[in-house]
């Protein structure tokens, strides 16, 4: 068994999962069975790889809400809970705070006029990245700085172009390097870039050491890692790839303190 690395919060699909919003895509069709395997296998990838999961109960009348990422960022023990920029997407967040409560993390939130997604926010040590655009104005962003000042957190705001959320455009390797689609976000602001071959490229979970929460839709950019030493575990879920979903959207992860 791999070592305990820490809770990884989920949250089923929907029954309504085919209904929710698309901002960039056309609409496709989307089974819902389907998703529901492709999740499974997501959460199982996570739980073989040492994270405990929690499961945020189902919110049958939210399409989003699988997409739990969306609704808090934690950092250390302290849960950010989101005023989704997408107001079809607020009732999301009760159920996941209520989770998190549980599970002993203290809670705060971002008021209105303040909208923010966390699929907007990239963690990478004590900086924390913001993306400004379509979903986190610039009060959510002012707002997250101020609950994570105190525990010695930078937030730097990253300018996004026509891309949904940062995350869609850029993640972080755990070598401190950045994987990105550079026609998508202000770069500059990234200390050291590798730009990647495919769109679902850039999007990867480090589940800890070197390994990699990959989606199957990007096998290029999977070989181009495991080339350098990481290990990508792939998963496919193409259903939620559907509604601009991506890997990183399905969880939030909560590294075990110390
Ligand atoms: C939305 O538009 O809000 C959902 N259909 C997709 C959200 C994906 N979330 C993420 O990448 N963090």
């Amino acid at each position: 068994m791999p070592m305990h690395r820490g809770t990884a919060f989920v949250r089923p699909p929907s029954s309504r999962l085919a209904e929710g919003l698309l901002t960039h895509l056309s609409r496709q069709r989307v089974d819902v069975e389907l998703a529901r395997i492709q999740h499974r296998d997501y959460v199982t990838a996570l739980a073989e790889n040492g994270w405990s999961i929690t499961e945020v109960p189902a919110a049958d009348d939210c399409p989003d809400s699988v997409f739990v990422e969306d609704t808090a960022v934690v950092c250390d023990d302290l849960a950010v809970i989101t005023r989704p920029g997408a107001g079809s997407r607020r009732a999301e967040t009760a159920g996941t705070e209520s989770a998190m409560r549980e599970a002993g993390l203290r809670v705060v939130h971002i008021d209105e006029p303040g909208t923010l997604d966390g699929g907007d926010v990239l963690q990478v040590g004590s900086t924390v990245y913001v993306g400004r655009g379509g979903r986190t104005n610039a009060d959510g962003i002012r707002a997250l700085r101020g609950h994570v000042a105190p525990l010695g957190r930078t937030v730097v705001p990253v300018h996004l172009r026509e891309v949904l959320h940062l995350k869609s455009a850029v993640t972080a390797l755990p070598d401190g390097t950045f994987l990105v689609l550079p026609e998508l976000v202000d770069t500059a602001v990234f200390p050291s870039l590798r730009a990647v071959p495919e769109e679902a490229g850039c999007h990867v979970v480090p589940l800890g050491d070197d390994r990699l929460l990959m989606a199957a839709s990007a096998p290029r950019t999977a070989e181009l890692l495991a080339d350098l030493g990481f290990a990508p575990v792939v998963v496919d879920i193409g259903e939620f790839e559907k509604l601009e979903g991506c890997v990183t959207c399905l969880s939030v992860l909560v590294p075990k303190a110390g």
